[in-house]
């Protein structure tokens, strides 16, 4: 077995590992004091890993610099849009938020340096980490915060495999809450069996946005109205597309601020594979169809992609599904409001009473709304009727015989049409009569 030493780093020699500057502002000892050498070589996408697909979102370009894999966020504020109509001031990492993916592999070490254009101090967290205590980022504990203006640096060697996270751990509520928050993904340096064609990461958050403001309220507790995947809210997260027969995994993060989310998967039954990054033994993988995602944790799930067709992929809490608009009306359903809204319309032009047969008033767009918000589904699919889903919800689209270069470039093959016979209709007087169904 080659000695430390005599491996050669990818890009880098030994040498240039040890040549580390001692001018870089460190957030623990080890970067000022030693370079380690990584055990073998650095992992290279495509070589080592294939890269995550990161919908409506990207992952952080790396260089190889003095034996380590070199990331660099710049943590700043910026109008991030939420879906077209809706977009607010937001803090999060090189422009985005609840972004972008790091991606790395098992024995790389890693050096991240953070600049810090926010109005105030911050540090970075290594949620789930195996790493020294002073490269755990937490403000006063392990590390002095890192001013405004100033770049520190990160550094540690990857000791795990799975998916993770990271986030500020300096006025987490604040900061957290408003954006500042990544998904980690450590590749093992053997890919799992059976390897996966398609690995899409998905980072869950909630926010408090009211219709008009400027900024989300990350001082709220229990309210929240705008729920995201990757930052976007159904139907604006780009669709996650698979080629029939593919094996799919998608790892989930959840850094909302305060619920979990059951996230449920249409028309298949997948395999949770991983716990915070632990994989499950084959043998004990449990088949589900929906997979809790709490708080500070996450899931990989994984399935072969046999059915083709538009699957929903969603948190099952039904207020998640909504957007703004929704949750706060008062209680219409059964209301009989014609003579009501005649009487009322003397005094306000037309006046109509909304909510009476259910939300879905709200989605047929003839309700006016304010400025910088969004109605509840808007969005159509392939039917006249709109689709009725909001927030926290994506597409999973399979189609058959999609090419390697159509799915590297990330087309969207446009809404599933349906081959005659598999879709549900009005029932037919011939088959009512045949099945003996009243429904006169
Ligand atoms: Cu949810």
């Amino acid at each position: 077995m080659p000695t430390r030493r005599e491996l050669l780093l990818s890009g880098a020699t030994v040498g240039a590992a040890v040549a580390l500057s001692s001018r870089v502002a460190s957030a623990g000892e080890t970067a000022e004091t030693t370079a380690r050498v990584a055990a073998q070589p650095l992992g290279l996408p495509d070589e080592h890993y294939r890269p995550v697909i990161v919908p409506s979102g990207a992952t952080v370009p790396f260089r190889i610099s003095a034996g380590a894999k070199v990331f660099h966020l710049v943590a700043k504020e910026f109008e991030h849009s939420f879906a077209p109509g809706l977009s607010a001031l937001c803090w999060g990492y090189n422009g985005q938020v609840n972004g972008p993916v790091i991606e790395a592999v098992e024995g790389d070490i890693v050096r991240i340096y953070v600049t810090n254009e926010l109005p105030a101090p911050t540090t970075v967290h290594w949620h789930g980490f195996i790493l020294p205590n002073g490269m755990d980022g937490v403000s006063g504990l392990t590390q002095e915060p890192i001013p405004p203006g100033e770049t520190w640096v990160y550094e540690f060697e990857l000791v795990q495999n799975g998916t993770y996270m990271f986030h500020s751990h300096h006025d987490t509520m604040t900061q957290e809450g408003l954006g500042l928050t990544g998904m980690f993904i450590i590749h093992p340096r053997d890919a799992v069996d059976p390897p996966v064609d398609r690995d899409f990461a998905l980072m869950l958050h909630e926010w408090r946005i009211d219709a008009g403001a400027r900024r989300p309220n990350p001082n709220e507790m229990s309210d929240f109205n705008v729920l995201t995947m990757n930052g976007r809210v159904f139907p604006y997260l780009e669709p996650l597309v698979v080629r029939t027969g593919q094996r799919v995994r998608i790892r989930i993060g959840n850094l909302s601020a305060m619920d979990h989310h059951p996230m449920h998967l249409h028309g298949y039954e997948f395999h949770e594979t991983a716990v915070d990054g632990q994989r499950i033994p084959t043998d004990q993988q449990r088949k589900r169809v929906t997979t809790l995602v709490g708080v500070g944790e996450t899931r990989d799930i994984e399935f072969d992609a046999i059915y083709p067709g538009d699957w929903a992929f969603h948190c099952h809490m039904t207020h998640h599904v909504m957007n703004q608009m929704g949750h706060a009306f008062p209680n219409m359903i059964g209301f009989d409001a014609k003579g009501f809204d005649e009487r009322v319309r003397s005094v306000i032009p037309g006046y109509m009473t909304m909510g009476a047969k259910g939300m879905k008033d709200m989605t047929d767009g003839h309700m006016a709304i304010p400025d910088n918000s969004i109605p509840m589904a808007k969005a159509r699919g392939g039917f006249e009727s709109p689709i009725g889903l909001g927030g926290m919800a994506g597409v999973i689209k399979v189609r058959d015989g999609l090419s390697d270069d159509a799915l590297a470039r990330g087309e969207d093959p446009g809404w599933y049409d349906h081959p005659p016979g598999t879709s549900a209709k009005r029932a037919s007087d011939d088959q009512l009569e045949r099945d003996g169904i009243d429904a006169t």
